[in-house]
């Protein structure tokens, strides 16, 4: 990943942080043009409001100026898109996925096996009646996965399967008490096989909370092991980073360090930390002062800086744009989010939009190929596993020494635009070398052999690119502004 600010910028960016100045970053620069810099995807949900045309236009302004990766806040549920058996309504997750495409954003799919959120006609029809059961999470998953193939780039296949207590699968869920806890194992590989291009997750809350046995994500840890362990497949997981300002919560025992070191352990099983739900809030009914707000910034950028400085880690998604269509209120907080109630930037925005102006990744890290998705990758044969997870082939050695492979020869080979030529540099005795480039959501452009470490690139538009070149076993993966 390249250098892309001087220490000029960051005493400028730092004194604007001071100054509260908002406006006065550069009027080009948002948080998505700078995320895409540093290869990272941002994004807010688009509040349920805004499927019904309810919010004021400015909303819609920002969100598109704003962010690069979208999600919706209910249309994609269970109860949105199946509410009665096999009538599937695509119409507002369609009107989303529009939306992305126009504005160039990634979609993430939220949410296929939860507990919350599903009809009542999956309990009253079916409860407890596995055989029926599972052929109902496969049929929605199939239906809903495939009626969005390629064009919900990642799911969540699974959502809060695991208690808060004692961590353990948890109990009160029409799929636990109906299936058993291999309605999750099913889940992944019908998602798969529904669309073997997307990214699939487990997603849940408190795992932020540390990563020991007794820990939600210590847990979640040694179910991950065993799926990768087995095949199933599942590439990321999701922390949705639903927490509380620090000062107010005496028994807040979330931190961000907490979080990186799931990351941490995610990247010796290859699978990507990716914050998906993120909102601070502060006790509902307290003041809340600027200097809460300032803190609070901070606190939204030690939770990006995980995502900027894990090389597994690629996505930061607020739960909400503006304090004003927040669903915290219901959990007893409050201004939880980086627009205020008249859709004006706090200083969280501030912080985040500063810290994506100043972040210099370390020379010699593997980000950010984790931005273009490896398709060629993934196991596109692995197994229906509802009867036996055993027989599903064990993907995870290969994955992990592609991923070593990757890693160890990333430094030598490297690519600049000059013009509208690229040059390879690094391929010592190697004259040819496969150039792959694709745009920001991943998706391939033009692909070509190159000889003499050059290629032409007149015939490519002007934008932000993610080049990857692959000689013999060295590839490298960088992103490319071509002007
Ligand atoms: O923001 C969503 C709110 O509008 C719904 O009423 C609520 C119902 O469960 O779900 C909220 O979104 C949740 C998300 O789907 C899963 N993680 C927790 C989110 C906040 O409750």
């Amino acid at each position: 990943m390249k250098k892309t600010h001087t220490l000029a910028g960051l005493v400028l960016g730092t004194a604007l942080l001071g100054a509260g100045l908002t406006s006065a970053f550069a009027a080009d620069e948002t948080l998505r043009s700078l995320a895409e810099k540093n290869g990272i995807y941002i994004g807010a949900i688009l509040n349920s409001q805004w499927f019904g045309g309810g919010l004021p236009g400015n909303y819609e302004q920002i969100h598109k100026q704003q962010f690069n990766i979208v999600v919706a806040e209910n249309e994609m549920k269970f109860d949105a898109t199946e509410p009665q058996e096999g009538r599937f309504n695509y119409g507002n997750g369609d009107k989303m996925v529009k939306y992305a495409k126009q504005n160039g954003m990634r979609v993430r799919g939220h949410a296929l096996a939860w507990h919350s959120q599903v009809p009542g006609w999956v309990e009253q029809k079916y409860g407890k009646n596995k055989k029926e059961l599972l052929r109902v999470l496969k049929n929605h998953i199939n239906n809903v996965v495939g009626h969005w193939k390629g064009q919900v780039d990642e799911w969540d296949v699974v959502n809060e399967a695991i208690s808060n207590n004692e961590p353990q699968w948890r109990g009160f869920s029409v799929w636990y008490q109906g299936i058993g806890p291999e309605f999750i194992d099913s889940a992944f590989v019908w998602a798969h096989a529904a669309d073997p291009k997307a990214e699939l997750c487990y997603n849940d809350y408190n795992l932020e909370q540390g990563i020991n046995p007794k820990a939600k994500a210590g847990f979640l840890l040694e179910q991950v092991k065993r799926w990768v362990k087995n095949g199933i497949p599942i590439h990321c997981v999701g922390s949705q980073t639903h927490v509380e300002d620090t000062t107010t919560d005496k028994h807040f025992i979330g931190s961000p360090d907490s979080l990186r070191s799931l990351a941490k352990e995610l990247a010796k099983l290859n699978v990507k930390l990716k914050i998906t739900e993120l909102d601070i809030g502060f006790k509902s009914g307290i003041n809340v002062s600027k200097s809460d707000l300032e803190r609070q910034g901070q606190t939204f950028r030690q939770y990006l800086d995980i995502i900027l400085e894990e090389p597994n880690a690629d996505t930061y998604l607020i739960w909400g744009v503006s304090d004003k269509w927040s669903w915290l209120g219901g959990l007893n907080r409050q201004k939880g989010l980086i627009y205020d109630d008249n859709l004006k930037p706090k200083p969280a925005f501030d912080s985040i939009m500063v810290r994506l102006q100043t972040f210099e990744p370390p020379k010699d890290t593997a980000k950010k190929d984790t931005i273009v998705k490896d398709t060629t990758k993934k196991d596109t044969t692995v197994k229906d596993t509802t009867k036996k997870d055993t027989t599903v082939k064990d993907t995870t050695k290969k994955d992990t020494t592609d991923a070593i492979a990757r890693i160890a020869s990333r430094a030598t080979v490297s690519a600049y635009v000059a013009g509208r030529t690229l040059f390879v540099t690094g391929l010592g005795s190697k004259t040819t070398a496969k150039v792959d480039l694709f745009d920001l959501q991943g998706r391939p452009v033009f692909s070509t052999q190159c000889e003499n470490a050059t290629v032409d690139l007149k015939n490519v538009p002007e934008g932000l690119y993610v080049v990857r070149i692959s000689a013999g076993s060295t590839k490298t993966v960088q992103r490319l502004s071509i002007k």
